[in-house]
């Protein structure tokens, strides 16, 4: 009899994971706890193929079938359906799991609080330009199982992994690891910041004394856990030479990596802006080299690479005023990384869906660089009422996102930039933060 594997959720990585497994010959039931789905649109995913698709609430009959079950990240373990599978014995596989043992090669895996899009997609195209065959997969889009059968012996492949793909690994094991940095995010569903660290750090749970793990050496969680580490860690700093690593000296990016002490770039050279992406160009650096490019084609990408979309883009200058979209910043953590990089007097655009943040640290890395704040969303009174006492020379408010590039537009001056950086999650105004970003770019260059 053939083997039954339940694949819950049918989203990207639902839909790869029962993609990957029906074409290895498994039997594949996709079940989505959304009964309003529709049935129809999702097995024409399938084609020529015969899947079982289940929706709403998950029968026992079900459970006493299935051999294995691959979870998508967005499924909180706490919901009724997993406990039933585990006290069923049932084992429960992430997504990055199931694709780890179907894909080949060798992987490069990415995590960290902020930054793991840029370093990833950056590790990504160094790794192709210098290897014949790369994917770049995870939580930057693309399922990971939608690629894995893809991969031969000869192929590199570099994931950015989130907490909630990381909970559930088993034998997942990146060849190079690494994790940038680490602040609060997700704790509704890690329960606490201790737990969140330790599911982060389950990156490098099977990795070996040959395998490499690329750390933040400013962070002091990642110091101390590097230090105890029995991998081989390369380290990067911002802040100081690292015997053996790379870091930010002055204006330059040095690196030790190979032995020697060679200048890479300097950060007037890049095409990314700020302290953290210079942090994001030194670990896809690191984690580059470990997967063995050399270092002229690592310089070289360096100075080719663009931002990634919506992460501190630069949109365009308009009567000598730079335009910024940084949507992406949908926490303060990630918002303050937006105006850090600021290098002219700012007008921000902030506010979004109220996640519970606290603002009061982010607000103060805006000050003496915002010079008039423009809030949208659900939570600008409460932002509001959290700059008044830090004395921000001009806060507006605007209802929508034309309102407040009107706005906007009116309070730069030649010389500033406008920057959106919402240190807030966009639901209620928009889909995601794609189409905030998207909308933002439209009305500016309008
Ligand atoms: N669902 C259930 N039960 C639940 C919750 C969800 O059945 O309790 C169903 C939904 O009805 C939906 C499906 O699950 O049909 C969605 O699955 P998902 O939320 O896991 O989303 P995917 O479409 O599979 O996308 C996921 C990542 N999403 C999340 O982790 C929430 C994507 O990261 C990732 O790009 C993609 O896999 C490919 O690997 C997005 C993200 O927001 C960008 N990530 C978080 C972040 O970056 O902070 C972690």
């Amino acid at each position: 009899m053939k083997r039954t594997i339940l694949v819950a959720g049918g989203g990207i990585s639902g839909i790869g994971a029962a993609r990957m497994l029906l074409a290895t010959g498994t039997s594949v039931i996709l079940y989505d706890g959304n009964e309003t789905l529709d049935t129809e649109a999702l097995r024409e995913k399938f084609p020529g193929q015969e899947i079982e698709i289940v929706l709403g609430e998950l029968p026992d009959t079900v459970i006493t079938r299935i051999t294995a079950c691959v979870i998508s990240p967005g499924i909180p373990l706490k919901v009724p359906f997993v406990k039933q599978l585990r006290k069923a014995g049932i084992p429960i596989w992430s997504e990055i799991e199931a694709a780890f043992r179907h894909g080949k090669g060798r992987l490069a895996a990415i995590t960290g609080t902020n930054g793991k899009t840029t370093t990833t997609a950056l590790t990504g195209q160094m790794l192709e330009n210098y290897y014949e065959s790369s994917f770049v997969v995870g939580n930057i889009g693309t399922a990971y199982t939608e690629e894995a059968l893809k991969m031969t012996e000869a192929s590199v492949t570099v994931a950015e992994v989130s907490s909630f793909q990381l909970e559930t690994i088993d034998t997942f094991h990146p060849q190079v690891s690494a994790i940038l940095n680490l602040t609060p995010d997700h704790l509704d569903r890690h329960g606490s910041m201790e737990e969140y660290i330790r599911v982060k750090e389950l990156v490098t749970k099977n990795q070996g004394t040959e395998d490499v793990c690329v750390l933040n050496y400013e962070d002091p969680v990642l110091r101390a856990f590097g230090e105890g580490l029995s991998v081989k860690v390369l380290w990067f700093s911002s802040k100081q030479r690292i015997p053996g690593g790379i870091y930010l000296e002055g204006t330059s990016i040095v690196s030790e990596l190979s032995g020697k002490r060679e200048v890479l770039v300097e950060t007037g050279e890049l095409k990314i802006l700020g302290v953290h992406n210079y942090e994001n160009a030194m670990a896809a650096t690191a984690v580059s080299f470990a997967m063995g490019v050399p270092m002229e084609v690592l310089q070289k990408t360096l100075r080719e690479f663009q931002a990634v979309e919506h992460r501190i883009e630069f949109v365009v200058e308009r009567d000598q005023v730079a335009y910024y979209n940084d949507s992406k910043g949908t926490n303060p953590d990630a918002a303050i990384q937006g105006i850090r990089a600021m290098t002219r007097p700012t007008v921000l655009i902030a506010g979004g869906y109220d996640k519970g943040s606290a603002y009061g640290e982010w607000l103060e890395a805006c000050l003496g660089r915002v010079k008039s704040l423009i809030l949208l969303g659900a939570t600008a009174e409460k932002i509001a009422k959290e700059a008044e006492p830090l004395g921000f020379p001009e806060v507006r408010f605007a209802s929508s996102m034309e309102e407040a590039v009107k706005c906007a537009k009116a309070a730069a001056k030649p010389g500033d930039a406008v920057l959106l950086s919402p240190a807030c999650a966009s639901w209620g105004m928009f889909r995601n933060y794609e189409e905030r970003g998207r909308i933002f770019k439209k009305l500016v260059l309008e």
